[in-house]
């Protein structure tokens, strides 16, 4: 780039966001307004996390986006979504005020993960919320942006926040009601911790939004879970408001057993859970069941990664047991991230 090159450039991070109450299925795939309300617990800044830098400059001819080290298409509908929502909004703010150069510049987009992408360790929520919270620092957006993130790609409103989040499912159909909001602070509740269980970092064979539109299309059970699950999300926040970790552990791993229910359920069915899996389910009853009470829970999304919610004191004996059955990776090349405990297949 020459030194006459003039360009005001943003860079921040956002964390992944691991849901205990699933987002699964949309009732408006273009505004991306879901099925049911969702709940999940933000993961802290320095583990799984997108880090995404914006800049605009009156050199660049067009917009560009490169997501981790490889540029892409920056005409993808999401992408395209979020640009226009943003430069609405700030040329909104800017009216009375002349209007700023830089609205009328072109973005120049960089984004990287520092975890799997499409592994089904929600990567595009974190790479979407990180986008939307950069391009609105940039363009000076106030005001609520989980909306936006939301259209980037639905999970991603939930890490606009830490903590403990909500993503109100609305009522609306222009979808206005529809985004997130903090339940609880992480002081809230600073002895939650999170493991996550890399049991395979490869692309998940069906991608998340094709899942549940097939889900939507074929599965029974999904008309009962879409019944079920604000229930679930009431109980959940009020054991979270009580910090009641034995109804938050059975809400969270029968919430997403019945998700995999539901994938099976759909037609051709969705399998994302594999052996590995299947034996991290049945090792962390065992563990409840000898401990008498449920210290530890389960939860996957769509791929076979586990991620154990459990209580800071339980760490290390869970963490123990967790080495002790599932061999630590050999120098695999497989990344060691969280707590570090790849699970090898
Ligand atoms: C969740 N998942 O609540 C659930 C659990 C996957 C299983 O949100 O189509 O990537 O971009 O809105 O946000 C994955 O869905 O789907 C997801 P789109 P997204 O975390």
């Amino acid at each position: 780039m020459s030194g006459s090159c003039k360009f005001e450039c943003v860079t921040c991070t956002a964390p992944v966001n691991i849901a205990v109450i699933k987002y699964w299925g949309k009732k408006d795939e273009s505004l991306i307004l879901p099925t049911n309300p969702s709940l999940s617990v933000t993961l802290g800044q320095d583990e799984l996390r997108a880090k995404t830098s914006v800049a605009v400059s009156e050199s660049f001819k067009e917009d560009r986006i490169w997501l981790n080290g490889r540029e892409e298409s920056i005409e993808s509908p999401r992408i395209q979504n979020v640009l226009k929502e943003i430069r609405r909004r700030a040329h909104k703010r800017s009216a009375d005020s002349k209007g700023e150069s830089k609205l009328f510049q072109h973005v120049h987009i960089v984004s990287e993960n520092n975890f799997p992408t499409a592994a089904g360790l929600a990567s595009s929520a974190a790479g979407y919320a990180c986008l939307v919270y950069s391009l609105a620092k940039l363009f000076a957006v106030q005001g609520e942006i989980s909306d936006i993130a939301r259209q980037g790609s639905g999970s991603a409103c939930r890490s606009i926040y830490g903590g403990f989040v909500k993503w109100k499912m609305g009522e609306r159909e222009d979808g206005t009601d529809s985004y997130a909001v903090q339940v609880a602070p992480e002081s809230h509740w600073p002895e939650m911790r999170a493991l996550i269980l890399v049991v395979s970092d490869q692309k998940k064979l069906v991608g998340s939004t094709e899942g549940m539109q097939t889900s939507i299309a074929t599965s029974e059970l999904m008309k009962h879970r879409i019944n079920l699950v604000p229930k679930w999300t009431d109980e959940i926040i009020e054991a979270i408001k009580q910090k009641d970790f034995t109804t938050f552990a059975k809400i969270t791993m029968r919430e997403s057993n019945q998700l995999h229910a539901v994938c099976l359920d759909t037609y051709p069915p969705i399998m994302y859970l594999n052996d590995t899996s299947k034996l991290i389910i049945r090792l962390v009853h065992c563990i409840n069941d000898i401990l008498g009470v449920e210290k530890v829970a389960y939860t996957f999304d769509a791929g076979p990664n586990a991620c154990l919610y459990l209580l800071e004191e339980d760490v290390p004996r869970v963490l123990h047991l967790v080495k002790h059955f599932f061999l630590p990776a050999q120098s695999n090349g497989q990344p060691s991230f969280v707590t570090g405990i790849p699970v090898p297949e």
